[in-house]
This record gives C-alpha cells, sequence and structure tokens, in this order.
C-alpha cells in the first residue's frame, strides 16, 4: 500500500461523505473560494488541496527509532486552496512570490517569500507559514533527488484553511505541511505516490528544527476511512487495522499546549539525542568495534546485536540488554565520551538542532529512554495482534485498554514526556469508566486519547466535562461554545487528498 498516488476528487462528497459533515465542508469550501477571490482577484483558486490530523492509538516517541506505530487519521483537517500566479504578471518583470494566507488572519497574518525553493526556513522567526515552505521546498528537494528538472520559479497565491487543534499533539503541523507539499505538487501538475510524498514531507518538516519521525506525514497522506493503520518506517508503508466495532476513541485536550517549534523543540530533539547515546552506548557494550559506532542512528539499528546477546530470539532481549548494559542513573556526557571514545560535539557537527541539546541538557537518560522505546515498540505489536486475536470483543477492548495504559505509564515514568494536567485528565477518563486512557503526540501538554465503550460515548464526555472542562471554563481559560473542540469522539478518516471542484 502507498504506490498509488495521492488522489484527486471532483466532488466534497468522495472526501466528506454525506450528512452533517458534508453541510458543513460546503459551507467551508465555499467561503474559503470567496475569501481567495477578495484577496487576490482574477478569479478562483485552481485547485484545493487537504490533509488530515491524527491521532496516535499507540507506539509513542519511537517512529524516528524506526518502530512501528498505530495512528488513525481525524476528520479535522488542513485545506489549502492554491493557484499559480499568471506567466503574463512574471514576464512583465513581476517577480514570482508565494503569497500565504490563512483564514483566521488574526492568529496568522499574510506572509510574502520569493518563490525560491533554495531559501532557508527562517527557524530564529519562527511564523506559521514556514510549514508551508517546509512543503514547498520537499516538492522541489524530491524532483531534484530523482533528477528531475525542477524549471523556472513559479509564484502561487495560497490561502490556508485548518480545523486541526493547535499544538494539542493532533499533528496540525504536518497537516499542513502534507496538504502544503500536495498543493503544490499539483498546481505543478505533478503527481507523486502517496509513499513518495510521507517520505519527503517527513524529511521537509525538519526544514522546521524538529527531528521528527515519519508517522504524522504517513498516516495523514494512507489513512483510509474506517481504519486506524500499522506504519513501517524504511520504507513507509502501511496497513490496515479493523478497531472492534464496540470500542471508540474519545480525544480530549488538556488545554496545555506544547509547540514544538518554539517551546519543545529541545526537549523532543533531546529524546532523539538520548535515544541516539542509548543506541551508541549498547553497541559498544554489545562488542561493536569502535570504528562503527559513528554509524549507530537508532535503538532499532542495534537491536539485531541484542538478540545475539540473549541468546534467542527472544522478544524482550533488547530489554535484557537495556537492563544489563545501561545503568539507571543518568550519564554526563563525559561518561558517555569515555565509553565511545569521541567528542559529542564533534560527532554531532553537522546538526545544530543536536548541538543545542548537548549545550543543554546536563544528563542523558539513557536506560529509561531505551527502556520505553524498546517496550513501547512490543506494545504496538501486541495491539495489532490484540486486534487480530478473534478474542471475544470485551476480551479485545479489555487488553487494548491496559496496553494504552502501560503505554502511557511508561511516557510518564521513563520517557517524562507527560505534564501534570495530561496526568489529571487521564485520571479523570479512568475513573469516568474507559478502558484505557494515554497521552497522545509528542506529549508535554496536547491531548489524551480514551477507549472507551462506542454505547457509553455521550455519557462518558459530559462527564469529562463536568471534571475536567467546568472549572476551565468557570475560571475564563476556555469558552462553553467551544468545548466541542476540546472533546470529541472520532472514527478513522480517510487520507489527503486533492480537489478539484
Ligand atoms: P506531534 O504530537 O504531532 O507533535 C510528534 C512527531 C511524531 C512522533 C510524535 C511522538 C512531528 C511532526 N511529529 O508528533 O513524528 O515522534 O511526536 O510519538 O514532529
Ligand atoms: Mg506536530
Amino acid at each position: 500500500a502507498g504506490r498509488e498516488a495521492v488522489p484527486t476528487f471532483a466532488s466534497l462528497e468522495d472526501v466528506y461523505g454525506q450528512g452533517s459533515s458534508l453541510l458543513e465542508a460546503q459551507g467551508r469550501y465555499q467561503r474559503l473560494r470567496q475569501k481567495f477571490c477578495e484577496l487576490y482577484g482574477q478569479g478562483e483558486p485552481e485547485l484545493y488541496s487537504r490533509a488530515p490530523g491524527r491521532v496516535n492509538l499507540i507506539g509513542e516517541h519511537i517512529d524516528y527509532e524506526g518502530y512501528s506505530v498505530l495512528p488513525m487519521a481525524l476528520l479535522h483537517d488542513t485545506v489549502v486552496a492554491i493557484r499559480r500566479q499568471n506567466a503574463s504578471a512574471s514576464a512583465s518583470g513581476h517577480i514570482p512570490t508565494l503569497n500565504v494566507a490563512n483564514t483566521d488572519d488574526d492568529r496568522f497574518p499574510r506572509c510574502s517569500f520569493p518563490a525560491d525553493p533554495s531559501q532557508d526556513v527562517d527557524r530564529a522567526n519562527h511564523v506559521w507559514a514556514n510549514y508551508f515552505l517546509c512543503g514547498y521546498k520537499g516538492v522541489f528537494e524530491h524532483l531534484q533527488a530523482k533528477g528531475r528538472d525542477v524549471g523556472p520559479p513559479v509564484g502561487f497565491d495560497v490561502l490556508v484553511d485548518g480545523v486541526v487543534p493547535i499544538g494539542a499533539g493532533v499533528s496540525s503541523s504536518s497537516a499542513l505541511v502534507c496538504s502544503s507539499a500536495i498543493a503544490v505538487m499539483a498546481a505543478l501538475g505533478l503527481s507523486f505516490s502517496k509513499q513518495e510524498v510521507s517520505e519527503f514531507a517527513c524529511v521537509c518538516e525538519r526544514h522546521i528544527g524538529t527531528q521528527s519521525g515519519g508517522m504524522d506525514q504517513a498516516i495523514s497522506l494512507m489513512a483510509d476511512a474506517g481504519v486506524a493503520k500499522l506504519i513501517d518506517f524504511d520504507p513507509i508503508r502501511a496497513s490496515d487495522v479493523a478497531l472492534p466495532p464496540k470500542g471508540a476513541f474519545v480525544i480530549a485536550n488538556s488545554l496545555t499546549v506544547s509547540t514544538k517549534a518554539v517551546s519543545a523543540a529541545t526537549k523532543y530533539n533531546c529524546r532523539v539525542v538520548e535515544c541516539r547515546l542509548a543506541a551508541m552506548v549498547l553497541a559498544v557494550k554489545l562488542g561493536m568495534a569502535h570504528e562503527l559506532v559513528r554509524d549507530v542512528r537508532t535503538l532499532s539499528d542495534v537491536e539485531g546485536l541484542c538478540m545475539a546477546y540473549a541468546g534467542e530470539r527472544d522478544s524482550s532481549s533488547p530489554l535484557l540488554a537495556v537492563k544489563a548494559h545501561l545503568h539507571g542513573e543518568p550519564y554526563s556526557a563525559q561518561e558517555i565520551e569515555s565509553i565511545l571514545r569521541l567528542s559529542l560535539p564533534e560527532l554531532m557537527a553537522h546538526s545544530p538542532s543536536s548541538l543545542e541539546v548537548l549545550a543543554a541538557a546536563e544528563k542523558f537518560h539513557l536506560h529509561d529512554r531505551a527502556d520505553h522505546v524498546y517496550s513501547e515498540a512490543r506494545r504496538v505489536f501486541a495491539f495489532r495482534d490484540a486486534v487480530q486475536s478473534g478474542d471475544s470483543e470485551d476480551a479485545t477492548l479489555t487488553r487494548l485498554g491496559s496496553l494504552m495504559d502501560e503505554s502511557h505509564a511508561s511516557c510518564r515514568d521513563l520517557y517524562a514526556c507527560s505534564c501534570a494536567e495530561l496526568e489529571e485528565l487521564v485520571k479523570v477518563c479512568r475513573a469516568n469508566g474507559a478502558l484505557g486512557a494515554r497521552l497522545t503526540g509528542a506529549g508535554w501538554g496536547g491531548c489524551v486519547v480514551a477507549l472507551v465503550d462506542a454505547g457509553s460515548v455521550p455519557s462518558f464526555i459530559q462527564s469529562l466535562k463536568r471534571d475536567f472542562f467546568r472549572s476551565r471554563i468557570d475560571s475564563g481559560a476556555i469558552r462553553e461554545q467551544d468545548l466541542n473542540d476540546y472533546v470529541f469522539a472520532s472514527k478513522p478518516s480517510g487520507g489527503a487528498a486533492i480537489l478539484k471542484l
């Protein structure tokens, strides 16, 4: 799966189905078209693209370590309306530009960039439209990698409308990067496969400064309505995981923002660096020659060595190796350097964001981070296996719930990516009958996902409103009328698409 091209549809129905979602979409695209015409004149957008946000059901902070994850797409998406600036304007000496506007122009003011794919994304001056720039650059980097002609510079007029909650761990960032990339792709008359776009959208989002894995872009492109997906990496693939119909997922926002581009980037990148260092130390301890250790990137790179160490193909071998060879006390940079016999700043010289981590971190928690990654990787397969086990639905749901709880505990205790508000919300979910609940996405804020009995969704949501959100409304932190954006049930939705309406 993934070899097929990003689909193009001719009607909103093909994407949003029937009923209230369709009605909402009709109003939304209508307003988008109108605003586009007002902003840029000369008629309508040439085409639209849309890419959904996602909720990760299990498999947190392991995509960048090469391990499979299990997300599903939300109905919430980011829509991009786009038009190429006409050639006569360019011919008349007008320099082609990228005009990037947002329907919510109070929060996201209009930006302009030169139409130059080689420009850098300015990390020091973070603007929302940098995510558009990532997607735009990604298309050209991909063309170049394929050895294809990138052609003369082309300007674009762009208007973005996003309804994916921001900084909530449901991947508004990738929804914007992916919808931007495929909008530019389609407006240039190109067509790439879902797999190609997933690969390059993951790479180009790193221009923002986070060393992200590929989960968010992959699910946004490869999702299919009705099923969650097991996503594998190297190469990116997605396979269906049909969830038991008696279960439903409720997403609730802790109301603590985790904006990785600004504040949490160092925390996120710190985890990526800690995992790499853990993998390298393990490699040395398991007998890898020192000259080869430099090339170790991820914990999955050394899984084979761990297996050999434990003497059998036992899925718990990596955990045994971690226990035997990494101490629980955090490591100083000095200790790591003496084990690896190399200088860390020199090792990471090519990566400014890793150097930032080295400068900021005092200690590296190698044991706990590795313990989380290897155990979380196993839980993902246990989750998939439980769904496919043929056990009764009730037994399956109970099992899925406890795997989610275990995942959360590991994120909190070993990976240290929870926070007080997430802890409170997870407790409220469990107290109100959730079969399992966990933080989803990068953490340090954002959303939790709870597994509940499908029949009790409305009452469950009511109790979250009462036990978590009520006091926040009373204190003025949020408005009552916005509650449905902060807590909602979601079914697995379809993936990214081009719309020629
Ligand atoms: P969110 O929660 O959307 O910021 C991030 C990464 C994922 C993954 C998760 C943690 C990006 C674009 N996404 O997601 O790749 O590592 O954290 O599992 O950075
Ligand atoms: Mg993100």
